[in-house]
């Protein structure tokens, strides 16, 4: 009736698929082949860091060294460059591919957005096939000479369990084998999506 104050609900679609996965085992490959299948906006954690370096930014230096080292970037700086793409996007359908490494990202990501993910597909690869991948991989990235992927694995190591854990015990969690071709992997990627309101 008049005068009564209207409730108003937004029913926004969000969709957001986190892909994980170590150091080449297929992450960005598999992206490709999504975005091509269920049209999703793909967002690399590593392509945005590496654009930024690029592009002389503020944190550009700091950025490098940390790729170097195999180590993580500040949470807060990885998580608004991811912001800033998903903002400037017509897309609502995200996959943000190797991110996040840390239960630290996770939480950054949460508060910063206030977004979570409704997919988290994660690659299980050996570390040899892995190492394999990435030194024959002849794109001229810095961090890929065996001595920083031996650091990027101990890395991933330390730090991904707990976020694996995490949605796993939400239930959002797929776990891929990664070993094989590109398209018998994607094969297993595939049903991860079909049939869901995307
Ligand atoms: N290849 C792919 N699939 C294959 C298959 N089935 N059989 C045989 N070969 C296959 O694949 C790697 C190589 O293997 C390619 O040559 C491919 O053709 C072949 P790719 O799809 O590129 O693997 P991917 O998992 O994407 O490997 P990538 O090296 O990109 O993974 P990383 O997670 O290490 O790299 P990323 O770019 O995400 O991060 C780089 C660095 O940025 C990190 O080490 C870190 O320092 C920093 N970073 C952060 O600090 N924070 C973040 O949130 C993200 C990154
Ligand atoms: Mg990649």
């Amino acid at each position: 009736s008049k005068g009564k104050a209207p409730f108003i609900t937004f029913v926004l679609e969000t969709f957001l698929p986190k892909l994980s996965g170590g150091p080449g085992s297929g992450k960005g490959t598999q992206c490709a082949k999504i975005v091509n299948n269920f049209g999703f906006k793909h967002l690399s954690a590593g392509e945005l860091l590496r654009r930024e370096v690029a592009s002389n930014s503020e944190y550009g230096a700091m950025i490098l060294n940390t790729i170097k080292e195999g180590k993580i970037v500040p949470s807060e700086v990885t998580v608004k460059l991811i912001q800033k793409e998903m903002e400037s996007s017509d897309s609502h359908r995200f996959l943000i591919d190797g991110f996040p490494r840390t239960e630290e990202n996770r939480i950054a990501f949460e508060k910063i957005t206030g977004a979570e993910p409704d997919l988290v597909i994660f690659f299980d690869c050996p570390q040899e096939e892995m190492v394999k991948r990435v030194l024959s991989r002849n794109e001229g990235r810095v961090d890929d000479n065996i001595v920083t992927i031996k650091k990027r694995l101990i890395v991933f190591e330390a730090l991904n369990l707990p976020v694996i854990n995490y949605y796993s015990k939400r239930g959002k969690l797929y776990t891929i084998n990664a070993v094989g071709t590109v398209d018998e992997i994607f094969e297993q990627v595939r049903p991860v999506f079909t049939g869901k309101q995307l």
